[in-house]
């Protein structure tokens, strides 16, 4: 039979409820899918920081975010000298000690992943010796942690939890020979460059002609790249304009997972004044949500769809 106007009009209001429903349904799922899109894209392309400080948040002190490795105890100072700001962390004259940050792990697993480490830093005052100058390394911790502060003497043992780690360790002191070197740490967290053997097993070194100038800003940095083998360490490091390439091979390959950070401005004999400020650690290796936490997210737009007309919720499902 022939429906009339009104008919026609009652059955596509009741219809209404659902196509609604649906619709919305759809549309929580494409806001869902373009929610994700620039995450996964980020994740997988961009370059993400594991680990900052600016010091901003330090106490005269106290460290936020570092433990200390070795007996003398670390001070934080205002110092507005070229890219430094505000806080910067202040090494005293003769001081023998290392800083050292966990952050997440980060294992290198494609050809181009890389983890980079960098500060700046500003050497206020000579100590006379040019047997020194700052170091940058990165380790890993073997999955044993320093959590307080370590008070003994940073040239000697080291408590367990450091002597297991594995790393690589750039250094470049006053001098202008044998001035620039990459060590590998196979014997665990090394403050010192001095100390020998497989502590601190030298991979390179270079006659670099260049000092370090008092009351200038200099950037270090330490970048590790899985080569294209996927077996290889590609290293850049570098030192202010001076940039080294060294490509890590065979057993010299102690790690391709890191997740500790050690620096020292002092790393040879008795110091200057130094500060640092500025310590970041970036990677452009993925950080997709674990997947408990996207299965929260598409929970959430499940059970937020609404009410059926009947009462029960209306999964999209
Ligand atoms: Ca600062
Ligand atoms: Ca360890």
């Amino acid at each position: 039979m022939r429906k009339t106007p009104l008919q026609r009009r009652q059955d596509l209001n009741a219809s209404a409820p659902e196509t609604s429903r649906r619709w919305q349904c759809r549309s929580a799922v494409a806001i869902l899918g373009l929610c994700m899109l620039p995450l996964v894209s980020q994740s997988i392309h961009a370059q993400n920081t594991v680990f900052s400080d600016d010091f901003s948040t330090s106490a005269s002190d106290a460290l936020d975010n570092f433990y200390r490795v070795g007996a003398s105890a670390l001070t934080v100072f205002t110092n507005d000298t070229g890219s430094l700001s505000g806080n910067a962390l202040r090494w005293g004259p003769g001081a023998k000690v290392a800083v050292l940050a966990n952050f997440n792990s980060v294992t290198l697993e494609n050809p181009g992943d890389y983890i980079m480490a960098s500060y700046d830093i500003l050497f206020t005052s000579a100590s006379g010796m040019l047997n020194t100058g700052p170091s940058l390394a990165l380790y890993d911790s073997q999955g044993t942690l320093l959590t307080a502060d370590h008070a003994g003497g940073a040239d000697g043992a080291m408590p367990a939890t450091l002597a297991d780690d594995l790393g690589y360790k750039v250094y470049k002191s006053f001098n202008t020979a044998g001035d620039f070197t990459l060590f590998k740490n196979s014997a665990g967290f090394a403050p010192m460059r001095f100390t020998s053997g497989s502590r601190n097993a030298v991979l390179e070194t270079t006659d670099t002609g260049s000092g370090i100038t008092w009351d200038t800003v200099y950037s270090v940095s330490l970048r590790i790249e899985l080569a294209a083998n996927s077996t290889d360490l590609d290293v850049t490091y570098s030192f202010g304009g001076l940039t080294k390439t060294y490509t890590i091979t065979g057993t010299d390959v102690l790690t391709k997972t890191f997740n500790e950070l050690g620096i020292n401005p002092a790393a040879g004999d008795h110091g200057g004044i130094a500060f640092i400020d500025n310590v970041a650690v970036t990677t452009n290796v993925s950080t997709i949500p674990e997947p408990s936490a996207f299965a929260m997210l598409w929970g959430d737009i499940r059970y937020s769809s609404p009410a059926a007309p009947d009462g029960e919720s209306a999964p999209c499902l």
